[in-house]
């Protein structure tokens, strides 16, 4: 039996290539490949750097969908299916929208494959097999296998995506990954971790958990391993890690160069709403940013606006805290309900969701407002989005900012890469907004 394995890509403007920035690795599709037993012929499509060859013959389709990538993925499918192809559906999407993705799919698999993929394969072969499967939140893969990608590496940005866990503890009202994994979080074996990371090519890692710290124990017994590799990593946390001033030192000793922390809004009332309160105790926010700069650790400050409390000032009181903390990189996105959470749900309550559906409307394109926001217009949310990312991205705040960085940290990589992230940002702030979701990708040249 054949197996392709299919990436859906998001959209493109007419004549323009792939969003850069989202050229990353796919882990994803690396561990599926490691988790498919070795009798099963195999083909890997990326949609964002190459045409699909719909005529290369195959038995099954397996197709890793996001929210965002849904529509895509149902065309993929259609056209398989006039060939008679079997698909299959995964990931965030067809976890969180099971019925809706088994309109276009034969059989979706909810959550982890880790647990079911090797059944639902059998099945198949055994002609008997289920609509939905269900996975639980599990990582045993040991090593990921990216060979399956290995013709496509150059056309990926040079960073490796290592999984140290899935899942988390906290449940913020609008997170994919709380409605994903309900408060349940799971790690790898140290061992796997590190002789990934002895196996990569690569110098700088992505560590791409959403909450590392979930177990603090494990992540300092890993920050000892991980400092005996000499390499340099970034991560997603949350800001309340920097009360221990213990992880902080482990992280850098070990190569930690940056974090990307979800701060959503500095707005207690709007924290409040998101159950996100946690991170930081009245007045403690600027105090544990500075202590992470101290450390020599650089923050990618990450504010979602549109929460009920959101209005212009919440932007500008934002980018002076953005300029007092002269931040190595900001994204300033406006909310996003993705379906099933419990913002996407309080929203259809409330009437507030233009399109249930949103991801699939007519003419959806990235940047879009799907839902009412209670302050300010839809329009005002778009516009001011893009006007502050494009204040912090000037050339003058690039400057300062990299000066600052210089002297917080030494690492000739990570200077490097903020120059190089931060002027790609600065021409890409007018990029992703108008990107139509599911359009242009089908036989163009990248
Ligand atoms: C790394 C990452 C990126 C990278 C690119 C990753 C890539 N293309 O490979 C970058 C930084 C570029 C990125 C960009 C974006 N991302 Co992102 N990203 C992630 C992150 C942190 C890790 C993904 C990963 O590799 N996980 C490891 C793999 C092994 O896990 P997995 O994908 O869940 O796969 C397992 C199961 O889900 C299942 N499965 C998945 N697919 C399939 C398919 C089949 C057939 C089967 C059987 C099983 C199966 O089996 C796998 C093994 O158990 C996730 C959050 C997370 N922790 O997962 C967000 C996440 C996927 N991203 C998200 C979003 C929204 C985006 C952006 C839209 C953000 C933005 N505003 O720009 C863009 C879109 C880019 C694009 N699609 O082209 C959301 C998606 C939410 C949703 N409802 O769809 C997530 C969940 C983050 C979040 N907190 O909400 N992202
Ligand atoms: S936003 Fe971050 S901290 Fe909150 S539930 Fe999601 S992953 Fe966890």
């Amino acid at each position: 039996m054949k197996i392709t394995f299919i990436l859906p890509a998001i959209g493109k403007k007419s004549n323009e290539r792939y969003l850069k920035s989202w050229l990353m690795e796919p882990l994803t599709i690396a561990v599926l490949n490691k988790l498919t037993p070795k009798k099963y012929d195999r083909v890997f499509f990326d949609d964002r750097v190459e045409n699909i060859d719909f005529d290369e013959d195959t038995d099954v389709v397996a197709i890793t969908v996001e929210t965002y990538t849904a529509k895509r993925a149902y065309e993929i499918a259609r056209r398989y299916k006039e060939k008679g192809k079997l698909i299959i559906m995964g990931g965030y999407h067809a976890t969180l929208m099971p019925e809706e993705v088994l309109e276009y799919a034969d059989i979706v698999i909810k959550g982890n494959a880790e647990e079911v993929w090797e059944q639902v394969l059998e099945d198949i072969e055994n002609k008997n097999y289920r609509d939905i499967y269900e996975g639980n939140t599990c990582l045993d893969y040991g090593l990921a296998d990216p060979s399956i990608y290995k013709d496509k590496v150059k056309k990926y940005l040079p960073i490796s995506l290592i999984e140290i866990g899935r899942g988390c503890g906290h449940k913020c009202e609008f997170c994919a990954i709380n409605a994903y994994y309900k408060g349940n979080y799971k790690h790898r074996k140290i061992e796997h971790i590190i002789e990934e990371i002895k196996q990569s090519k690569n110098k700088v890692f992505f560590f791409v958990d959403d909450s590392i710290f979930s177990d603090k124990e494990f992540a300092k017994q890993l920050f000892i391993e991980v400092a005996k590799l000499n390499i340099t990593w970034v991560t997603q946390v949350t800001l309340d890690i920097a009360r221990d001033e213990e992880v902080l030192r482990l992280m850098k000793k070990s190569g930690c160069e940056m974090i990307l922390i979800g701060f959503e809004s500095i707005d207690p009332k709007n924290l409040e709403q998101m159950n996100k309160t946690w991170t930081t105790k009245l007045g403690e926010r600027d105090e544990l940013v500075e202590r992470i700069h101290k450390n020599g650790i650089s923050i990618y400050a990450s504010f979602v606006f549109g929460f009920d409390f959101d209005n212009e000032e919440s932007f500008r009181s934002n980018l002076e805290f953005c300029k007092k903390h002269q931040f190595y990189i900001t994204a300033f996105n406006h909310l996003l309900a993705f379906p099933n959470t419990e913002t996407y749900e309080r929203f259809k309550r409330e009437g507030r969701l233009h399109n249930e559906r949103w991801w699939l409307s007519e003419g959806y394109t990235f940047g879009t407002i799907s839902f009412k926001p209670k302050l300010i217009s839809d329009q005002e949310l778009k516009r001011l989005c893009k006007l502050y990312k494009t204040k912090f991205f000037t050339f003058g705040s690039i400057f300062k900012r990299g000066i600052t960085l210089f002297k917080r940290t030494k690492n000739p990589l990570i200077n490097l890469i903020f120059w190089q992230m931060n002027i790609l940002f600065h021409f890409e702030v007018d990029k992703r907004a108008g990107i139509p979701i599911g359009e242009n990708l089908d036989e163009r040249k990248k």
